[in-house]
C-alpha cells in the first residue's frame, strides 16, 4: 500500500536556517549547472502516486528577486545556494530580515494555468513561484519520481531547498528521481515558473494564442520498484494486423528480467528476457483482434510485468498507411471528418482544467459527427489523447514548432527535436494517434527546410506506424491555390491551410479558384475558416456575421470537394479562444471567433453547416 499522504493547506512550519548574505558578495556565480529531466515514465497515470494537485501558494515576481541577487547572479548558481525563495524561508528570530512568506502568499489552483485565476496574471508574462507541501514516508526499496504533465513555459524545481533542475517547453511531461531526496514527513516542493516569451524558444514570440503560464497539468511523486518498467510499447506492427510488436525498458537494480506480456481478451501472454540494459523487442502473433476505430474504439487491457514490477495499460490495435492518394485504417480507405481545436475552454478561459473540460470539448467534436481532432498546435495533455482512445477520435498530433522559427539556431533545433521526442514516447500507444505533425506554416527558405526536414526524419525514426505530417502554406498564382513545398517530399500528407474568403478573395470570388497540389498524396485541409460573433446576424456578405461564416464553410466545400484525393479535414476551429493578437474593440477584444461555439457555449450556425457536411460525407464516402 502507498503510504504517502497528503497535507492539505499550508504548514506554518518554521525551517532552521538563518539569512545569509547575498551571493554577490562572495565569489562570483558560476553558470548553474541545471540536471536535465530524467527519461519519461511511460503511463505514469498507470503507477501508484500521489497526487500533489489542489491549492499551491504562489509568489508573483517579475523582477526575479527570488532568483538573483541584486547584482543579477543566481542565487541557486553561488556557492552556498542560499538567498533564492526555493528556501522557503521563515525568520527564526523576531529581528529576521525575509521578504517573502508562502504560507501567506495566495493560491492557485493546480493543474491551472495562472492567467485564468488572478486578475493581476491575466496578461503576465514572466516568473511565479509556486509552493506545495506533503507528507511522505518514503521506503528504503522504492524509487521515486516526481512528475509534472507540463509547466509553461521554463521551470526550475526543488524539492527541499535543493534543486532538481530545470525544463524548457510548455506542453510536455518532464521528471525528476527524487529516491534519496524526500524527507520522511514534511516535503516541500517549489517551481519557478516562467513564461517569458524568446525568439529562439519553440514556440517562438509570435503565435496566435494566449501564452498561458504555470503548472498547467498534472504533479504526481510517483513510487516504483528498485527494478521498474521505464518505458513500453505495444502496437500493432506497421503494415501487419496480424503482429503485435513489443519493445520494453527495464531501468533500475536489475534491468535483466523476464518480461511478460498479457492480454487476457485476446487470449495472449508472451515474454522475452531483457538485455543487461534493459532491453527486450519481440513481436507477438495477433490472430483474432477486435480492431480499433472511431466506430468501434476497441481498447483491451494489457499487463506488462518484469520482475517485481507490473503495470496495465488500455491499448487499441489499428493500422494506418497511406497507398496514393488514399488514408487506410485498418485496411480500408478512410475519410477524416475532422476539427481543429486549443488546449482551452471558451466557456471559463483558460486551458482544459481535468477530464470533464476535455469531454466537453471532445463531445462538440463528436456532435459534428467528426471521427478526428486536430490537437494545434502543441502536445495537448495526455488526458486528452486518452479520452480520444475512449471515445473514438483520431488525433493529429503537433509540436509548437509555428511560423517564424529561429532555423539556424542549433540549440533551437534541439529545443524543437526534445519536445516532438517527448510527445512521441508519451503518445505511442495511443491508437487514437494516427499523425505526428512536425509544425504550422512555417516559410519555406532553405534553413526552414533543413530543420523541418531533420524533425521529419527523427519523428519517423522515432515511430514509423504513423503517418507524417506538417501544416503547410499554399501560394497564389491566378486563380491557382498552388500547393508546393519543399519539404512535403519527407510527409505522408499534402496538408496544408488556406482561408479563401477570409484572407483573401471575397465570397463570391473564392469558387473560381482551383487548388494545384503537386503530390500524389491523400490531401487533408489542415485548416479553413471566418470569424464570426456569436450571436451577431446580419447577411451573409457582412464580416464578422455567423451568416457570413456559415457562407464560407458552405463556400469550402463546393472548392474542397473538387480536389481529386480529398481525404479530410480539420476546419479552424472548434471554439473561439483567446489571442493577444485579436484587437477588434467590439468583434474580437482578444479573441478568435473562428470558432464553430462561441465563448458562451452557443453553435453558431456553421457549426450545423459542417455536421450536415460530414453527414453526407459519411453516407457517401466509400
Ligand atoms: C492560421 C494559424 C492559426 C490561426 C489562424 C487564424 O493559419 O495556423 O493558428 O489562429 O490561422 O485564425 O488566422
Amino acid at each position: 500500500m502507498f503510504v504517502l499522504s497528503r497535507m492539505l493547506g499550508a504548514a506554518a512550519c518554521a525551517l532552521a536556517l538563518s539569512w545569509q548574505a547575498p551571493a554577490a558578495a562572495q565569489a562570483p556565480a558560476q553558470p548553474a549547472a541545471t540536471p536535465a529531466p530524467a527519461p519519461l515514465l511511460q503511463n505514469a497515470y498507470g503507477r501508484q502516486h500521489l497526487s500533489l494537485n489542489g491549492r499551491w501558494n504562489y509568489i508573483i515576481d517579475p523582477y526575479e528577486m527570488g532568483y538573483y541577487d541584486y547584482r543579477r547572479q543566481p542565487f541557486d548558481a553561488s556557492p552556498s545556494g542560499k538567498g533564492g525563495f526555493y528556501e522557503d524561508l521563515k525568520p527564526k528570530n523576531k529581528g529576521e530580515w525575509v521578504e517573502y512568506d508562502f504560507d501567506l502568499a495566495p493560491t492557485l489552483n493546480v493543474p491551472g494555468d495562472w492567467n485564468s485565476q488572478a486578475e493581476k496574471l491575466s496578461l503576465y508574462e514572466g516568473t511565479v513561484w509556486m509552493r506545495q507541501v506533503f507528507q511522505a514516508e518514503p521506503k528504503a526499496d522504492k524509487r521515486y519520481v516526481l512528475y509534472f504533465g507540463a509547466v509553461n513555459y521554463e521551470a526550475h524545481v526543488y524539492l527541499n531547498g535543493k534543486k532538481l533542475g530545470t525544463h524548457k517547453g510548455g506542453f510536455t511531461p518532464f521528471q525528476f528521481d527524487v529516491g534519496g531526496k524526500l524527507n520522511k514527513g514534511r516535503n516541500v516542493v517549489i517551481v519557478k515558473a516562467d513564461n517569458t516569451r524568446h525568439q529562439d524558444e519553440i514556440p517562438t514570440v509570435n503565435t496566435d494564442w494566449w501564452n498561458y503560464g504555470g503548472i498547467t497539468r498534472d504533479v504526481m511523486l510517483v513510487e516504483l520498484p528498485a527494478t521498474y518498467i521505464a518505458d513500453y510499447k505495444v502496437q500493432l506492427a506497421k503494415g501487419d494486423p496480424k503482429r503485435i510488436d513489443v519493445a520494453v525498458r527495464v531501468d533500475g537494480a536489475q534491468p535483466a528480467q523476464d518480461v511478460v506480456v498479457e492480454i487476457p481478451e485476446a487470449g495472449i501472454k508472451a515474454s522475452a528476457r531483457t538485455d543487461a540494459g534493459g532491453r527486450a523487442a519481440f513481436s507477438i502473433p495477433a490472430r483474432a483482434l477486435r480492431y480499433w476505430s472511431p466506430e468501434d474504439p476497441k481498447l483491451y487491457r494489457v499487463r506488462i510485468a518484469a520482475g517485481p514490477d507490473s503495470v496495465e495499460d488500455r491499448i487499441g490495435f489499428r493500422t494506418i498507411e497511406t497507398r496514393g492518394k488514399d488514408i487506410l485504417l485498418n485496411g480500408k480507405s478512410i475519410f477524416l471528418r475532422g476539427i481543429s481545436l486549443h488546449d482551452e475552454n471558451p466557456l471559463i478561459p483558460g486551458r482544459l482544467r481535468g477530464e470533464g473540460d476535455m469531454r466537453m470539448m471532445l463531445q462538440w467534436a463528436k456532435e459534428l459527427n467528426a471521427n478526428y481532432v486536430r490537437l494545434a498546435h502543441y502536445p495537448h495533455s495526455e488526458r486528452m489523447v486518452r479520452l480520444a482512445d475512449e471515445m473514438g477520435l483520431l488525433v493529429w498530433a503537433e509540436v509548437p514548432v509555428y511560423w517564424t522559427i529561429s532555423w539556424n539556431n542549433p540549440d533551437t533545433y534541439r529545443n524543437a527535436s526534445s519536445q516532438l521526442t517527448d510527445l512521441v514516447v508519451r503518445d505511442k500507444n495511443r491508437a487514437s494517434v494516427i499523425v505526428w505533425s512536425i509544425g504550422n506554416e512555417t516559410p519555406v527558405s532553405a534553413p526552414r527546410n533543413a530543420f523541418m526536414g531533420r524533425l521529419a526524419d527523427t519523428v519517423r525514426g522515432l515511430d514509423d506506424t504513423r503517418l507524417v505530417a506538417a501544416a503547410l502554406e499554399v501560394h497564389r498564382e491566378g486563380k491557382n491555390v498552388v500547393v508546393q513545398d519543399p519539404l512535403a517530399d519527407k510527409l505522408d500528407l499534402a496538408s496544408f491551410n488556406e482561408y479563401a474568403g477570409w484572407y483573401w478573395s471575397s465570397t463570391k470570388d473564392m469558387l473560381n479558384y482551383r487548388f494545384d497540389i503537386k503530390y500524389d498524396k491523400p490531401v487533408v485541409i489542415t485548416e479553413f475558416g471566418a470569424d464570426a460573433l456569436g450571436g451577431y446576424h446580419a447577411d451573409d456578405e457582412t464580416r464578422w456575421s455567423e451568416e457570413y461564416q456559415a457562407l464560407i464553410y458552405r463556400n469550402q466545400f463546393r472548392m474542397l470537394t473538387a480536389i481529386p484525393g480529398l481525404r479530410g479535414m480539420t476546419p479552424w476551429v472548434l471554439a473561439d479562444f483567446r489571442s493577444p493578437r485579436r484587437q477588434h474593440p467590439y468583434f474580437q477584444d482578444f479573441w478568435n471567433r473562428k470558432g464553430l461555439v462561441s465563448e458562451t457555449g452557443q453553435k453558431k450556425k456553421a457549426f450545423q453547416v459542417l455536421k450536415d457536411f460530414y453527414d453526407e460525407m459519411q453516407k457517401t464516402y466509400k
